[in-house]
């Protein structure tokens, strides 16, 4: 695999001249000012991906181009809105940028309710907290439905965590939730909204009548609309799965397991409509064999997100060791089968001094250099397997 990172562009913390020294050899990145929705210009692509070049890398693969709201639940802007996204996808074509990856994840991006979930060994990661999500849901959205969505066991964690809950506890819950895991990777937020629980709800409008099947519909129509570009410039477009993999706020979710996967990849068999195999949102949830998932997938990914989760008895999960067990194999499978595809690391603990870098949540420098020496010892082991 080629080892990439996510890079946030010429504001991040962490430069390029950086990346080099870690044996980084290619970009994931995007062009995060311009707003979701508008047209990625030649000459702003270039801007970038000569940035990139100068330090001895390449632009490996942009994460994301966003695909807007509207033509999720199929607004009266969907069409205007595609047609922005090909001249996009056309643009970095002609850069030779071809590996595009999106999520069709309807309002939220990913979701943790902890961003510095202390580990014994003084290092932090991100939590999910399902007691704690389930509050949100039903205490601070206040969305109807909402106490017939969770089960009981949760329900009861939920009344012990809302017996000790305080304002304070609350606008935490928010910021993890709403301001701090959205407000880099999707347009919907930002640090400066004055109400995001009101902008949520507002956002959770749009889906109504819109579920698994209608949200399905309007996957296939948008990826039948831009394949064409896609095999005119060979562009592979890779989906990030649902994380956690699983229906949240009463909106639908399509990516989150072995049946999802197989529908989306039928839906549209061109071989540009791919998958990006995150590990670590499909092991969150306890259906989904991971490993069996990557052996089955491996031909139709076309980037890896390195990571591997653990799901508690009570349904919580936590991010694991980029040494896992399952993880091993998962890059096993990518470095025997497909070698060459981009792989980045992420969610890689906070440490020494991390925390106090204001990096973006799961972005860590140090967490991630060690998760990225981690993964490239991997493999080199495999790779030595091979050539005995
Ligand atoms: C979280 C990431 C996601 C992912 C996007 C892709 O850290 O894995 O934000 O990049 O969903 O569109």
């Amino acid at each position: 695999m080629e080892k990439t990172w996510r890079w946030f562009g010429p504001n991040d913390k962490i430069t390029l001249g950086m990346l080099r020294q870690i044996g980084v050899e290619g970009i994931v990145t995007a062009l995060h000012h311009v707003p979701n929705g508008e047209i990625w210009s030649s000459g702003e692509i270039e801007k970038i991906k000569s940035m990139i070049e100068a330090h001895g890398m390449r632009w490996s693969v942009v994460e994301s181009l966003p695909v807007s709201e509207a033509i999720k639940y199929a607004g009266s802007d969907r069409d205007r809105l595609i047609e922005n996204y090909k001249v996009s996808l056309a643009n970095l074509g002609k850069a030779g940028v071809k590996t595009v990856c999106y999520n069709f994840m309807p309002v939220l991006d990913w979701a943790r309710t902890e961003l510095e979930y202390p580990n014994p060994d003084g290092t932090s990661n991100l939590y999910f907290n399902r007691a704690e999500f389930a509050y949100f849901d039903i205490h601070i959205l206040k969305r109807p439905g909402a106490p017939d969505f969770w089960d009981q066991e949760t329900l009861e964690r939920m009344e012990q965590l809302a017996a000790g809950m305080t304002s304070e506890k609350e606008a935490r819950l928010v910021e993890n939730i709403v301001i701090k895991t959205q407000g880099f990777v999707s347009g919907n937020f930002s640090e400066d909204d004055l109400n995001p629980v009101e902008k949520f709800r507002e956002l959770l409008d749009l889906y109504k009548g819109v579920d698994k099947d209608r949200l399905r519909k309007n996957m296939k129509y948008f990826l039948e609309e831009i394949m064409p570009v896609c095999n005119e410039y060979d562009i592979n477009m890779c989906v990030h799965p649902d994380d956690p993999p699983m229906a949240v706020f009463g909106l639908p979710r399509i990516l989150t397991c072995d049946e999802d996967i197989a529908w989306l990849l039928n839906a549209v068999s061109d071989s540009h409509n791919g998958l990006t195999f995150c590990a670590g949102s499909l092991s969150a949830g306890a259906h989904n064999d991971v490993i069996e998932l990557a052996r089955k997938y491996a031909s139709r990914t076309h980037f890896v997100h390195a990571r591997i989760c653990t799901v508690l008895p009570n349904g919580d999960f936590r991010e694991s060791s980029h040494l896992d067990p399952r993880l091993v194999e998962v890059v096993r499978t990518f470095e025997m089968e497909r070698q060459g595809v981009p792989m980045r690391v992420d969610h890689a603990p906070l440490m020494l001094g991390d925390d106090k870098a204001g990096y973006n949540a799961g972005y860590s420098f140090h967490g991630r250099m060690l998760a990225l020496g981690m993964v490239g010892g991997i493999m080199a082991a495999v790779n030595a397997e091979k050539s005995k």
